[in-house]
């Protein structure tokens, strides 16, 4: 595995100049996997200066010129992907099936799509709308995009940020979370391999307040895109306002799961488990509060306690392993304590609320863990926990299970399990999230849109929708009949 050189900037991967040095662990095990010099604000300019330069000529290139190139780069992807799973998941504490079945085929996947959509890139119709001119749309690539990516699924994120960006013909500065820019590294060099310019794809390594805030701030970067916590999502985006910088947010989530008494509680409790604890909770759609038909609570509640029961925690390399540790022990005491202020506050702690014993508990590991009698207006039902945590509640009404699903700031996503299709409709138009699927909770796909409501941000990350983040509308008219006095100069001036 690579052990320097974490900033790939004009097609050359080197160490940054901020002087401080940080090393990326594996969280499950401790283990030292690569230490480098962090980027400092020199590192983000020369990266800029890249992109700035590669723009020009990119920014031209046909989308069958881009489309070919990006395909060329999931081939080289595709080729590598067993070396990509293996560095994922020890960059993440990931267990390895994850990694192989989900983060890198995903991955793959979304720059396939990508290389399709950067040929159906369009404005709408055209059309003598005055009656003497001809108006057209044309859609156009905005400059350098500047774009921030969390640690929670470090190759998926940086997909989601740069290929929409370059396919519609940006080019890009990522800066990685600094515990996880090793794949982000890995995916740009692929990128170089398949014959994309060098300069159109950056990754600066840094940490947020140094090499996150440089770019952010920078006078030539065009449009802010940042995945991340609401805190820092709001602070971007005042900075970017301060500046009229384009920004596109995709921050926290706190996702509603609600089983109405007609589910079918075994696909219900199963859905649960999985929603729940992928990647150790610490996804923004993860089911975090399950609000559960009274008819069907008590089974609900035993069936999901017993499935966590057969969860198995282990190595992140062992195929056999179902979950892996969080992404720090930071993060693992973040959790912890969040749930012992629950338990403080009256909640009942049905499985799990503890670090593992032996070895395990030397990693950042977190047991998955189930929690009752929590009431709705308390931190553990309200605020993004990112951890193996699900909050099961009862609900008696229809209405009040929607009242319930949108009482958090949150907006990313949510589900309903029903067999009653009006009951489906009322959850689908009623909920206040950018997904809700319906007997399901998790898939997601790169045909369609992911962004939130209210406090999880705006935009649309993946689909034909990001092209809308990422691309400017130009209105070209142009005037047909070619006579020197137009009739609509009359009402300025009418001398002949
Ligand atoms: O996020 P941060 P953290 C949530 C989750 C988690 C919490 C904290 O609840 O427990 O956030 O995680 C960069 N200017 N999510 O602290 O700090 C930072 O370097 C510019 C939800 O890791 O928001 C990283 O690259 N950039 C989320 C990125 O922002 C700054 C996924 C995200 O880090 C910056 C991750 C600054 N001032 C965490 N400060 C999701 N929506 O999926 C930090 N950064």
């Amino acid at each position: 595995m690579e052990t320097s050189g974490q900033q790939f900037i004009a097609g050359k991967r080197r160490s940054g100049t901020s002087g401080e040095q940080h090393s990326v662990t594996n969280p499950a095990t401790g283990e030292v996997l690569a230490t480098d010099t962090l980027a400092g604000p020199e590192d983000v300019n020369e990266a800029v200066a890249a992109a700035r330069a590669a723009f020009a000529e990119w920014s031209r290139t046909t989308p069958a010129e881009r489309s070919e190139a990006m395909l060329r780069w999931a081939d080289r992807l595709q080729a590598r992907s067993e070396e990509f799973a293996d560095t994922e998941s020890r960059i993440g504490g990931k267990p390895i099936r994850l990694t192989r079945g989900f983060d890198i085929p995903g991955s793959i996947d979304n720059v396939r799509f990508f290389a399709g959509a950067a040929r159906n890139l369009e404005g709408r119709a055209s059309a003598e709308y005055s009656g003497d001119h001809t108006s057209t749309v044309r859609r156009e690539p905005i400059g350098v995009i500047g774009s921030i990516a969390p640690w929670n699924y470090p190759l998926q994120m940086a997909a989601w940020k740069v290929l929409p960006a370059v396919a519609a013909g940006n080019t890009v500065v990522l800066k990685p979370s600094e515990l996880t820019p090793l794949t982000s590294v890995m995916f740009a060099e692929a990128a170089q391999e398949a014959g994309i310019p060098d300069g159109v794809i950056n990754i600066v390594t840094g940490s947020g307040p140094v090499a996150g805030q440089a770019l952010v701030t920078h006078p030539d970067i065009a449009m802010v895109s940042f995945t991340g916590s609401t805190a820092v999502g709001r602070q971007v985006a005042a900075q970017a306002a301060g500046l009229a910088k384009r920004v596109h947010l995709e921050l926290g989530g706190k996702a509603p799961f609600v089983v109405f008494d007609d589910a079918d509680l075994e696909a219900a409790a199963r859905g649960a488990v999985a929603g729940a604890l992928i990647n150790a909770g610490q996804d923004c759609t993860a089911a975090t509060r399950a609000y559960v038909q009274r008819p069907l609570y008590e089974a609900f509640v035993a069936r999901v306690a017993e499935l966590m029961d057969g969860v198995r925690l282990g190595p992140v390399d062992d195929p056999a392993t179902d979950m892996g540790s969080l992404i720090s022990l930071r993060q693992r005491d973040k959790v912890a304590a969040m749930v012992e202020n629950a338990r403080e506050a009256g909640a009942t702690i049905v499985r799990g609320g503890r670090i593992p014993d032996g070895p395990l508990g030397q990693g950042a590991y977190y047991e998955p863990t189930l929690i009752t009698d929590a009431a709705q207006d308390s931190a553990i039902v309200q605020q993004e926990i990112f951890g193996p945590v699900l909050v099961c509640l009862p609900f008696d009404s229809d209405n009040d299970a929607i009242r319930l699903a949108n009482d958090t700031p949150y907006g990313l996503a949510a589900s309903a399990w029903t067999s009653n299709v009006f009951r489906a409709g009322r959850a689908s138009r009623e909920i206040q999230a950018g997904c809700v699927w319906i007997n399901d909770h998790i898939p997601i796909i790169s045909e369609m849109p992911h962004g939130g409501y209210k406090a999880s941000g705006f935009g649309k990350d993946m689909s034909v929708y990001s092209f809308d983040e990422y691309t400017n509308i130009k209105h070209v008219m142009s005037e047909n009949t070619g006579e020197r006095h137009k009739s609509w100069h009359d009402v300025v001036f009418t001398s002949r």
